[in-house]
């Protein structure tokens, strides 16, 4: 599962990058820990020799908006993400390639705009082409039914509604999926603000419709780089709870549809990510293929259990861990052990 940032040059997009990754960024894809703080308790409890967050994997400008220069296929990168992160500036940048006053709101739809733009190109000349197509005629046929589905979200595109607002039925829904339109995916919102606005609301904070955060990609990467000992300090001075950036990679983490859950070793204890909706079996198959070929019961504790009584142990001898065979749904937060016969 991939999150891609898109925004215009000089957003701020490789600087949030680096915030999310905690100073430690390789490359333009990163695998970024996804902050829980069950995972912490478990850890306490469990005490591992080695530790594996939950991750989502970042990729940068998987589209940026250049004034000057083509925009064709400035998406293209944007179309293989499961989700869009778009920065959009709000600080004062004298080298910002265009657009020099800061205008959050403007940037925004006018980026937005273009995605509509290239999914609208899309579902034109397809139309275009399956109007030439026998097939296409043929009532109840597959290319009749793609037809129908692109002349439905064609006039919502021109209106300037994304995919994702549209009310399809799933079915319509998997018809467009091989189109990988870009208003389709869910999009998280990050209005990239100067040091001293950090604490001031946002003019598109309160009328956005996607998941917006207000953040300081610039602060957030100097948090990220402190020792853990000094970060909570420099946060009371600027008077902030968490950093921003924790809840915009639990957002993300959520628009992807994906839930956590722990299998808690005493060598590795790890969250893991899943699909909203699955069941045990699938689990066991993240964690390991031949742990699936062998399952035979999923041990389950669900968070909240061990949560009050602290210890997983206990949870055992209080009956609390639960045997599940391979259709049972994966619950947000369970503490799984997999019974396997290899
Ligand atoms: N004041 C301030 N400056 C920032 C902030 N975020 C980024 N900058 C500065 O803005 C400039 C551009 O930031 P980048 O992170 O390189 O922007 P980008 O979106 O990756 O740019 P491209 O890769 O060219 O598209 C850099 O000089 C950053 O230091 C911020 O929150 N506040
Ligand atoms: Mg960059």
């Amino acid at each position: 599962m991939k999150v891609g940032l898109i925004g215009y040059a000089g957003s701020g997009k490789t600087t949030l990058l680096d915030a999310v990754s905690g100073g430690n960024r390789k490359g333009d894809l990163m695998a970024v820990p996804v902050p829980d703080a069950r995972f912490e308790r478990i850890c306490e409890a469990i005490t591992p020799k080695k530790r594996v967050p939950a991750t989502v994997e970042i990729q940068d400008s998987a589209a940026t908006l250049r004034e000057a220069g083509s925009r064709t296929g400035f998406a293209e990168a944007a179309r293989r993400m499961d989700a869009l992160l778009h920065v959009v500036r709000e600080f004062d940048s004298p080298t910002a390639p265009f657009h020099g006053e800061p205008n959050p709101s403007r940037d925004h739809s006018a980026l937005v705009t273009e995605l509509i733009l290239a999914d609208l190109g899309i579902a034109e000349n397809r139309i275009a082409r399956l109007a030439k197509s026998p097939g296409a005629r043929q009532s109840g046929s597959p290319e009749y039914m793609e037809k129908q589905v692109l002349e439905k979200i064609q006039p919502g595109l021109e209106n300037g509604t994304p995919i994702r607002r549209m009310d399809l039925s799933d079915s319509e829904l998997i018809l467009l999926s091989g189109y990988q339109m870009l208003t389709a995916k869910p999009m998280i919102v990050a209005v990239n603000c100067s040091e001293s606005d950090i604490n001031f609301p946002s003019e598109i904070n309160s009328k956005a419709e996607d998941p917006t955060f207000r953040i300081c990609a610039e602060i957030e990467k100097e948090i990220a780089a402190l020792p853990a000992e000094e970060r909570q300090e420099f946060l009371q001075e600027l008077g902030i709870e968490t950093p921003a950036s924790e809840n915009m990679v639990r957002t993300v983490y959520h628009a992807l549809g994906l839930v956590t859950f722990f299998t808690a070793g005493e060598n590795i204890t790890q969250a893991w990510p899943l699909r909203n909706g699955s069941t045990a079996i699938k689990a066991a198959d993240t964690i390991h293929s031949d742990i699936a070929k062998g399952f035979i019961r999923a041990e389950i504790t669900h968070y909240a259990d061990f949560d009050r009584l602290g210890d997983l142990k206990a949870c055992y001898t209080h009956n609390l861990m639960k045997l599940e065979g391979k259709e049972y749904i994966v619950q947000d937060g369970d503490i799984i052990n997999i019974r396997t016969s290899r």
